[in-house]
């Protein structure tokens, strides 16, 4: 799917990675090189602009988080801004205690019939009991192809080939399954190629079906001409989704993509394919991770929010300050360990190492589940007071934690080190870890 988009991505950044130095002119060569790719997928030329120029100017200003290179910081700019651009997560809610309607709506032989039975096919697989209600009175052929494609996946369908009313047959339909059902979907004609009388029926059905959720189809070959069809769609429609089709093989689909995020409406599936297997949720984390074809991006996003979100600011007052608890020893550890686990999922990630060595990072691991052990152990004003930490309560608390007493003297020695090293350098070295881990804005800068 979008083939060329995604080699010609991955071969900026496998470029951007293989540059002996990162400095303007190489970030400037990435970013014309992400323009290129973009512009060739027919995403808007003004868009592409903005969201290159986004990363343009994070990749020159924004400082790598704790053990990234700034290389790994570029690549992670990249991947929130396509994720931007592609309007985040979005998935589709349905109520299983109620039955929820579905309305399909779209321009002539956008996909609607084939996704009604794709939607079908998916929501039976979770469990719901969906029936779909073949509501295109228009083209002939149209509720024998429903027919067709519902007796394959076994799915309930209701239709009236005397009714030539779309939507008395819409209502009765809905009727028919109200009871037994929890999921109706309704596939309607598509007979309309511009906007206006599209917006005129999709109103006439809404008012009179009062489905739960209209569905948008559009055609992603269309690449950024998708653009006005989503904005009049969600200018009207407060219940709406859309459904881009056709993303396999369409050179234009990353603009069909962009095109539809940018007018705010929610991309709820793709369709990659004919057969009625061929339909995905939309998500544009894991969809951007794809197209960059890297690792789980969204454990990385979510690792690198929680870096950020993460730093207690009463205890680094504190501990800058030349006072150190063991819980805050042990908190520091914690830190840095948090980066460790953001460099695991780097590591998931090909042509990506951050600094942080394996068997450093897996020592440090072991250590803190060792301290950690240990520290819990200690009574409060130990903990509070660790220099009242004398041979007696050692034992003691070696013994309460199940750890050696030299493992107990090796914390203790660690925990020493690290509040003299506080105190020489008034906490810099800690700033500047935590700064490095983005905990700029609690720091005050
Ligand atoms: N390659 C590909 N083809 C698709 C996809 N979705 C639909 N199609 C094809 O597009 C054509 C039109 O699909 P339909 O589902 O009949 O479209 P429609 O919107 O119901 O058309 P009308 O009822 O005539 O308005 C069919 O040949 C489908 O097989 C897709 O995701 N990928
Ligand atoms: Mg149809």
């Amino acid at each position: 799917m979008l083939e060329s988009l995604r080699s010609s991505l991955q071969g900026a950044v496998k470029k951007l990675l293989g540059a002996s130095v990162v400095d303007e002119a190489a970030i400037k060569e990435f970013v014309r090189d992400l323009q290129r790719a973009l512009i060739q997928a027919d995403v808007n030329v003004k868009l592409v602009l903005s969201v290159t120029e986004s990363v343009q100017r994070r990749a020159l200003e924004e400082k790598p988080l704790g053990g990234l290179t700034r290389k790994d910081q570029i690549v992670k700019i990249l991947y929130e801004e396509l994720d931007k651009m592609l309007g985040g997560e979005q998935e589709m809610k349905l109520d299983r205690g109620k039955t929820t309607v579905i309305v399909m709506l779209g321009v002539q032989g956008s996909g609607k019939t084939t996704t009604v039975s794709k939607l079908a096919r998916f929501y039976m697989k979770k469990g719901y009991r969906v029936g779909v209600v073949a509501a295109d009175t228009f083209r002939p052929g149209a509720v024998t192809q429903l027919k067709t494609l519902s007796e394959r996946i076994g799915v309930d369908i209701y239709s009236d080939e005397k009714q030539g009313d779309s939507i008395k047959v819409a209502e009765a339909g809905k009727r028919f399954f109200e009871r037994t059902k929890n999921l109706i979907i309704i596939d309607t004609a598509g007979r309309h190629k511009e906007e206006k009388s599209l917006l005129d029926e999709m109103t006439k059905i809404v008012s009179k079906v009062k489905p739960d959720i209209n569905l948008l189809v559009v055609d992603g070959t269309i690449g950024q001409q998708c653009y006005n069809q989503a904005m009049a769609f969600h200018k009207t429609s407060p219940v709406g989704g859309i459904v881009i089709t056709k993303l396999d093989g369409a050179a234009k689909g990353g603009g069909a993509l962009a095109a539809v995020a940018a007018t705010g409406a929610r991309i709820y599936f793709i369709g990659t394919g004919e057969r009625v297997d061929d339909l995905e949720e939309f998500s544009s984390t894991r969809f951007v991770g794809r197209l960059l074809g890297m690792g789980d991006l969204k454990s990385l996003l979510d690792m690198a929010k929680q870096l950020e979100g993460d730093v207690d600011q009463k205890r680094v007052q504190r501990m800058t300050s030349g006072k150190l608890t063991m819980d805050d020893f042990l908190y520091q550890f914690e830190q840095v360990n948090k980066m460790g686990s953001l460099k695991k999922i780097l590591d998931l990630i090909p042509g990506i190492a951050g600094n942080m060595k394996a068997e450093d990072l897996e020592k440090a691991e072991k250590d803190m589940k060792i301290w950690k052990s240990i520290i819990q152990s200690m009574a409060k004003k130990e903990r509070e007071t660790p220099e009242m930490l004398n041979a007696v309560r050692i034992k003691r608390i070696a013994k309460g934690s199940g750890r050696s007493e030299k493992e107990v003297r090796e914390l203790i020695t660690k925990y020493r080190q690290t509040k003299s090293l506080m105190k020489a350098s008034k906490g810099r070295e800690f700033r500047q870890m935590l700064r490095r881990a983005g905990g700029q804005s609690a720091l005050g800068g």
